[in-house]
Parts: structure tokens; sequence; C-alpha cells
């Protein structure tokens, strides 16, 4: 099974990111990405982009996603002229229903790829057969378009491409906003958000963050994510970074303040090698060229044969 996922350099990464993505990045046959041409589809500032690609793309590293597997999309054009075919294979009925061109799109000032990029998504996941996607509830939409362009393309060209599976069982754990822990830690929360744990921050900065942590006016720890969504949060945390069990580790506190410092010292403990090794990589930046040039050539490689196959089906394979 072809081991495959993105992350968007939308913001700085975020805890939530690495417990959710980053840190289960470990097949040494997989393709791990920066999906940097998915962050184009709103205004953005160049500099920023090329910036957090650089960034995500070393942090990758850094938390010790295989050698050999880590890429940045643009670097692999396969991905964008894939990208294009399906696009001729796919309906503006179907794209106007994903949600969020519904919600952040249709305006006449709204970017053209705000519409198509699920037609990149799409590629991004046939080019490399991947059976089954690992994905959250909010990607659903995205991979059952994937299956129906799939589906579609195989009957009216020829068996192409292999038709993938939801993977639900895969999902990790949700980590939430600290100030708001009904949401989701999200990347492109503002800079500066109190409740958003960012990766590259100093770590008194993080052990604060979780000190104010938003829980509730009882004084009970309890995992009870309905009636205490601060609380079970930080237990959630604790138990994503220790290995436990979120509702056994209830157990052991009796106020707030304790399970909050063994919270930021769980934290700075995954966190800590990380930010180590991110900057012992970033002293050698030729040697991150390299690695990326090494993940850039095997995924050259391992979608190019898909993507000339697509290319002859559409009768697009000119004097060759
Ligand atoms: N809070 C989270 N808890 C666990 N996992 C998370 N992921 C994101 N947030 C959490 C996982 O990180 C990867 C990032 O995928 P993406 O770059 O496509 O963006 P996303 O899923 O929309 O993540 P963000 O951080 O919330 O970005 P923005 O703010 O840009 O929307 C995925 O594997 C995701 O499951």
């Amino acid at each position: 099974m072809t081991a495959l996922s993105g992350i968007t350099p939308s913001g700085r990464l975020t805890l939530g990111n690495h417990l959710g993505a980053l840190r289960r990045f470990t097949d040494p046959d997989g393709f791990y990405f920066v999906a940097n041409l998915h962050a184009m589809t709103t205004k953005h500032d160049p500099r920023r982009l090329a910036a957090l690609t650089r960034e995500f793309a070393t942090l990758m590293l850094a938390a010790g996603v295989p050698e050999g597997t880590v890429f940045i999309q643009s670097d692999v054009p396969t991905h964008a002229q894939l990208a294009y075919l399906l696009e001729c294979t796919s309906y503006v009925g179907e794209l106007s229903r994903m949600i969020q061109y519904k919600e952040k799109g249709n305006r006449p000032m709204t970017r053209a790829s705000l519409f198509t990029y699920p037609c990149l998504m799409a590629a991004d996941i046939l080019l490399y057969g991947a059976e089954r996607v690992p994905v959250g509830g909010d990607q659903d939409q995205h991979v059952e378009l994937a299956r129906d362009i799939a589906i579609r393309f195989n009957r009216e060209y020829g068996e192409t491409f292999v038709v993938p599976q939801l993977n639900k069982a895969a999902l990790a754990t949700r980590v939430k906003d600290l100030a708001n822990p009904t949401a989701k830690m999200s990347k492109s929360a503002a800079d500066d958000a109190i409740g958003t744990i960012r990766l590259l921050d100093p770590p008194d900065v993080i052990r604060r963050q979780i000190m104010r942590a938003v829980t509730d006016s009882e004084n009970e720890v309890r995992h009870d994510e309905a009636n205490k969504p601060g609380v079970t949060n930080l237990l959630d945390i604790l138990a994503a970074c220790t290995d436990g069990d979120p509702v056994e580790l209830a157990k052991s506190y009796a106020t707030y303040g304790a399970l909050k410092q063994d919270v930021a010292d769980a934290v700075l403990a995954v966190i800590d090698p990380l930010q180590k090794e991110y900057a012992r990589l970033t002293t050698d930046p030729g040697a991150i060229d390299q690695l990326l040039a090494q993940g850039r050539d095997r995924a050259l490689d391992a979608s190019t044969p898909r993507l000339q196959a697509a290319t002859r089906a559409m009768g697009l394979a000119g004097s060759a």
C-alpha cells in the first residue's frame, strides 16, 4: 500500500500538525510532500510562501520522516501536469459543490484555482496509485471526488488509475485550540493566536500557553469531551505525547494546575528534540537541498509512468 500525504504551507506548523501528521509519516516507501501549490488558492505573499515551504520541508526532515520520501510539490511537475488533464475530465457541477468553494469562493475575484484545486488534489493521489488515503473528516469530499474522477477516467479512456479508498481507521487525535477547545488547532490561525502551539516557538512561550489553556469552573479532571472540552483536550494531548490512555491518565490528577504542568513537560519532551534537529539541519542548507532533490527525483520517477499513461490515453501522445 502506498502511503501518501501532503501538508499545505498555509501558516507555521502546529503541535496538531505534528501529532496528527508529521510523526505518522514513517513509511520508507511513502511519499510525503509540502503541498505548496495548494497554498495559492487565495491571495498569498510569495516570500512568505517560499520561507514556509522551506521551513516545512526542514521540519519534516527534522521529525524523522524517512530520507528520500520528502519533496516539495512544485519541484515535481507531474502533479500540475496531471491536474490539467483531470480538469479536462471534471465537471463544473461537481467542482462547484466542493465545500471550500461554496464557503470561500464563487465571487468575481475568487482565484480560479480555488475552483480547480480539487483536481490537483486528485492528481496528488492518483499519480502514485495510492489505494488508501488516510484523511480527516474534512477531507472526505476530496477523496470522493478523486474516486469519481478515477472511475470516470478509466471508463472513458481505459484503465489507468487505481481507485482510492477512504481510510478512516487511520485517523489521529484531533488537537484542539487551547483558547477555544471546541475548535481544531489550525496553522492558518493568526501568528500570535494564544491557543495555537507552533512547533518552532520558544519552550517558555509554549509552556506559558499550556498553563493558560482554557478549562472550566469545576475542579475535577475527567475525560468528557461534551462537558469539559478544555480538560479533555489537555488529556488527549498528554496521552498522544506519552502514548498513554487519556481516560486512565485523568485518574492521576487532582488539580488542573498539576495536569497542565505535566502536559507542558510532555509537549516539550516531544518538541525539544525536533527543535534541536531543526537547528542542526539548518546549519547545512546544502544537505537539506540534497535530501529534497533525492525526494524529488524519486517522486518524479514514481509518478511519470502514470502521467504518461494518462497522456497517451487522452490522445496527447505526440510524435513519440
Ligand atoms: N489540530 C490537529 N490535530 C491533529 N491533526 C491535525 N492536522 C491538522 N490540524 C490538526 C493534520 O495535519 C495535516 C495538515 O494538512 P493540511 O496542510 O492539508 O491542512 P489542514 O488539515 O487543514 O490543517 P490545518 O493545520 O488546520 O491547516 P489550515 O489552517 O490551513 O486549514 C493533516 O494530515 C491534518 O489531518
